[in-house]
């Protein structure tokens, strides 16, 4: 081994024992960052810690002198090999011709789903309540595995942006001591369809229409609207996409489920079937609509770059891992639900969610191709003690994540890939195809064989995975129907839509409006509002009032032979709203001029930062106030990036710009103003001190509204805010006609 390579061996991000990530603000203005751990030498580990026998994984800009890949000092980068100064380009520049070769063929395919992505090292720490039902030795008690998760809007291509209304992936790795086991997950418990076979139809229909490709990754269109009215089974998880639950605040604020039914072995064979839910320790919060659209233009990356800065500012997210339990009976159902229906959810009130882990991200990848992009995820990664049902959804994914990778990895050897490498040694027969970066030794890859002393030997069955459970398998002839359960689609849908509160069902009703309204075809409006009258009455008459149509007399006119819709009792568990959270991790705005108490600002500031906060200082201009440094001026910050707006001063508008605001109130920034607007409307708290009371004047806020605090002094005003804060919006400002 190279002596730099001893010398510098990075701690695995994520890996037990490694270190938490120092604790700073990524938006204080700051040295340049220390070099990253890949900036050293070549490293002998994955990024997630695996150990690797085939060389140097990790390599950065470092060294004295640039190279060719073949390791061959270069002395120039800026000019090709001529035939004189003005000459020609001769064919024997070899480092001209692999420098554009290489560059020719950097993109590799995006994922036909899923394309943009964010993803997070991590821990995951099992309880050990667990062991009852699962053998899985990683949920035991305080058994340590490394993670790696990834979360993704579904439908916009790679370069789309973040906050579209859209279902979002929540995939995680597993990089267990029994293998990889990925859970690959969605926000929303439910899915568009009962069977695999219909998938490339809805992907067809959601995706942009095939002659201009258009829209980007939104369900707002007619191909959308087309196939989910005519197929109704869509239709709970389109009430989920266009609920809040749409248009997530953060990923860090998403719930995570599994959504099919899983099989868990316990030690002695026993079985049981099981619903996996992540629930984020800062609960379940979303944008509202106008705010998602600021946040498209104003910042595309909102989502990826909340992950990044709150693990990088310290604040490393946590989801606990939690599973519904039932009795693995012959039927498969509870309470007669389904549970082999994935558009069907148990309710907790009905199962509770019983928590067996805790997962912390708190590493940010290094590099976004090697470990986001190539990361490859799939369900069928299983370890011991946990197993796949019968749901026809979840069997036909079975093949199709081996086979998608085929493509975007470029060949079988997938696994290879450092982010892919399981932590558990790797002893397979698997040879040789494109990519393969092992030098596999021995002379016998099958079995039996002798001549490799019979190597390698089966496990037993108390370690084996991918058992078969002696499930029965129902007899029947051969048939392509579904069971007759799947065919009420309406019953949980009305179930979700009642179990929101006003506000929330509002939202929804917006968005129904608003998708529906950009779709061009009549009829194809109609025949949803004919759906939505199945579900709920109210809903459906919202909503063809802000289309302008008829309230239709008749149900669907879609699936032929669908059941009418069922009342059952609401699950307050599915409302967002009315409960208390912890607020590490959200933005204050604090606006300052040259008339603002800086002690008061600084005090501000600690206590901020003490509870896990992101304060950022806004000014007319960067560098810093009267000593207090700015992150933020008038020109680079939006609403949208801020939870809550603190004021500690009145800045007038730059000489030359329209004043603003009522004749008679102080003059202020119009940016600022606009600021203030939006954030009101976002129903987000806002506080005011000394001077900056005159602001909310300016800006036509009225100081008595819900969410408002006015004092003389920031100790006052502060503690206020930041307790809003905790119930993530001032939810009484979104009732009536100008809610968001
Ligand atoms: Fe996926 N899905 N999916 N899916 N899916 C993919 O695999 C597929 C489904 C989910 O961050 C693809 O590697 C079929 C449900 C996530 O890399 C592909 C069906 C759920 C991700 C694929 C489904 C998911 C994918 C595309 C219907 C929630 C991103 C690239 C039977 C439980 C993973 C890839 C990542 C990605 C197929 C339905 C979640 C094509 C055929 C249900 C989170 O293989």
């Amino acid at each position: 081994m190279h002596a730099a390579q001893d010398a510098i061996e990075p701690p695995a991000p994520g890996a037990p024992g490694s270190e938490p990530p120092t604790v700073r603000e990524p938006t204080e203005p700051r040295e340049p960052a220390e070099p990253k751990h890949d900036q050293g030498s070549p490293a002998t580990r994955t990024p997630t810690g695996a150990e690797t026998s085939t060389g140097p994984e990790q390599v950065g800009q470092q060294g004295a002198h640039l190279t060719t890949a073949q390791g061959a000092r270069l002395r120039d980068t800026d000019h090709s090999l001529k035939a004189g100064a003005r000459g020609p380009t001769l064919l024997q520049d070899h480092h001209l011709r692999e420098k554009i070769m290489h560059f020719d063929h950097e993109r590799i395919p995006e994922r036909v789903v899923h394309a943009r992505g964010a993803a997070a090292h991590g821990v995951f720490v099992g309880y050990g309540n667990a062991e009852s039902v699962c053998r899985a030795t990683f949920l035991g008690k305080d058994v340590k595995t490394p993670v790696f998760t990834r979360f993704s809007p579904v439908v916009g291509s790679r370069g789309s942006a973040d906050a579209v209304r859209d279902t979002r992936g929540f995939a995680t790795k597993f990089y267990t001591d029994e293998g990889v086991f990925d859970l690959v997950g969605n926000n929303i418990p439910v899915f568009f369809i009962q069977d695999a076979i219909k998938f490339p139809d809805v992907v067809h229909a959601a995706k942009p229409h095939p002659d201009r490709e258009i829209p980007q990754a939104q369900s707002a269109h007619d191909t959308f609207w087309d196939f989910v009215g005519l197929h109704t089974e869509a239709s709970h998880h389109v009430m989920w996409q266009m609920s809040d639950r749409g248009i997530p605040r953060s990923y860090r604020m998403m719930e995570g489920f599994g959504v099919h039914t899983f099989r868990l072995v316990d030690a002695s064979g026993g079985t049981s079937l099981v619903k996996f839910h992540w629930k984020p320790r800062l609960g379940v919060h979303s944008l509202v609509w106008e705010e998602a659209q600021l946040v498209n233009g104003v910042d595309p990356d909102f989502h990826r770059r909340d992950l990044a800065d709150a693990i990088e500012s310290g604040a490393p997210p946590q989801w606990e891992l939690g599973i519904q339990v039932f009795p693995d009976t012959p039927e498969q159902t509870f309470e007669g639900i389904d549970l082999l229906d994935p558009t069907k959810v148990v309710p907790e009130e009905l199962a509770p969610v019983q928590p067996v882990g805790l997962m912390t991200l708190d590493a940010n990848p290094t590099n976004y191709f090697a470990e986001t992009e190539q990361v490859a995820f799939h369900p069928g990664h299983l370890v011991p003690g946990i197993d796949v049902t019968d749901d026809p959804l979840l069997q036909g994914r079975l093949f199709s994540y081996l086979d998608t990778q085929l493509t975007r990895l470029g060949g079988p050897n997938f696994a290879q890939i450092p982010i892919n490498r399981p932590h558990a040694p790797v002893n397979d027969m698997l040879r040789d195809g494109w990519h393969q970066d092992a030098v596999h030794s021995g002379a016998a890859p099958y079995k039996p064989n002798s001549l490799d002393g019979g190597c390698p030997f089966f496990a037993g069955a108390d370690v084996e995975a991918l058992t078969e459970v002696a499930a029965t398998v129902p007899e029947g002839h051969k048939v392509r129907e579904s069971p007759a359960s799947y065919a009420d689609h309406f019953t949980q849908p009305r179930m979700f839509f009642r179990s929101l509160s006003p506000v929330e069902q509002e939202h929804t009703i917006r968005a129904y409006t608003f998708e529906l309204g950009r779709c061009y075809e009549e009829a194809i409006k109609e025949r949803y509002l004919g759906v939505l009258a199945e579900i709920d009455a109210d809903l459906c008459a919202g909503v063809a009032r802000g289309l302008g149509l008829d309230v239709p007399s008749r149900g669907p006119t879609g699936d032929v032979g669908v059941q009418r819709a069922q009342d059952m009792p609401p699950s307050p568990a599915l409302s967002q709203v009315g409960q208390e959270w912890p607020v590490a991790g959200r933005v204050v705005g604090i606006v300052v001029d040259t008339d603002t108490d800086r002690g008061q600002v600084d005090a501000v500031r600690r206590r901020a930062i003490g509870d896990g906060l992101v304060p950022l200082v806004i000014a007319a201009h960067g560098g810093q106030v009267d000593g207090t440094s700015v992150q933020r001026t008038f020109a680079t910050t939006r609403s949208v990036e801020l939870d809550a707006v603190l004021l500690a001063s009145c800045p007038p508008p730059a000489p030359d710009a329209d004043p603003v605001g009522d004749a008679g109130a102080a003059p202020l920034d119009p940016r600022i103003a606009v600021l203030l607007q939006e954030a009101f409307r976002h129903a987000k708290p806002i506080g005011a001190w000394g001077a900056g009371s005159a602001a909310l004047d300016a800006a036509g806020i009225p100081r008595s509204a819900p969410g408002v605090v006015v004092d003389e002094n920031a100790d006052t005003v502060t503690p206020e805010v930041l307790a809003l804060l905790g119930r993530h919006r001032v939810w009484e400002r979104l009732t009536g006609a100008s809610a968001s």
